[in-house]
């Protein structure tokens, strides 16, 4: 009984979720999922490319938090649009609460949305948002066993993030175990190594991010 439940509800999300991926490429926006856990540091990366792109980019936000509006703040200064959505305690966002939000922008001036999932490395990875792509951020203070403890996440993403390299040195964290646990559950996932609160390393993402808005004009 309860298994036919939560097909359901994936069911009615699945269905939301491809409305809303045909609503944004009518529009030409590319919407980017970015997934963690707790802390990775996916605000501070937002925030660094949000410097990076600058205000006439054409970027909006999507930002997913619990209770607060925190991360929201910390986003207000770059001069983008952003709409903040609590889940009440709820561990995802899902594509109901996303299709609420895009009513929000105006798709026209966007090419750029980046949505901040709720932190969390397993609920936000069932629920398809209708995004382009998802994205996974992983810190090195967290362990180097995430991708195969977590694969969904990882086998779907279409870049990884491995975030707090500064921090390596500090931990326990096997760079080569890593790299061959990632590899095993997805072989050719493009992965950039960065320090977000530093800005080591951010000059890959900044060009794969790039790249692929170029690819989205030439279509
Ligand atoms: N040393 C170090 N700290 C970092 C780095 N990136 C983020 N942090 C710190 O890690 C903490 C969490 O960063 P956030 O960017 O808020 O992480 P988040 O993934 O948005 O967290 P939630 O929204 O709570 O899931 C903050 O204190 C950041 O300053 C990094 O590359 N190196
Ligand atoms: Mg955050």
């Amino acid at each position: 009984m309860e298994i036919k439940v939560m097909k359901r509800v994936l069911d009615r999300n699945q269905d939301k979720a491809e409305q809303i991926r045909a609503l944004l490429k009518e529009n030409h926006v590319r919407m980017y999922n970015l997934i963690s856990s707790p802390g990775a540091g996916k605000t501070t990366l937002l925030e660094q490319t949000c410097r990076h792109l600058g205000p006439d980019y054409g970027v909006g936000i999507i930002e997913g938090d619990v209770y607060t509006d925190r991360d929201a703040r910390r986003l207000q200064s770059y001069g983008f649009p952003i709409v903040l959505i609590n889940t009440e305690g709820g561990c995802h966002l899902d594509s109901n609460s996303i299709s609420g939000a895009l009513q929000e922008f105006n798709l026209q001036n966007l090419r750029l949305l980046f949505v901040e999932n709720v932190g969390n490395l397993v609920c936000p990875s069932h629920f398809d948002l209708g995004e382009t792509s998802k994205i996974a951020v992983v810190s090195t203070s967290e362990g180097d066993d995430k991708p195969i403890k977590y694969p969904m996440l990882f086998r779907d993403a279409r870049a990884v993030v491995l975030n707090k390299m500064d921090l390596l040195e500090y931990t326990d964290f096997d760079y080569n175990h890593f790299i061959s646990d990632l590899r095993q559950v997805n072989p050719t996932v493009p992965l950039f190594e960065t320090s977000s609160t530093k800005g080591q390393g951010l000059e890959g993402w900044f060009h794969w991010l790039e790249q692929e808005m170029k690819e989205q004009m030439n279509k």
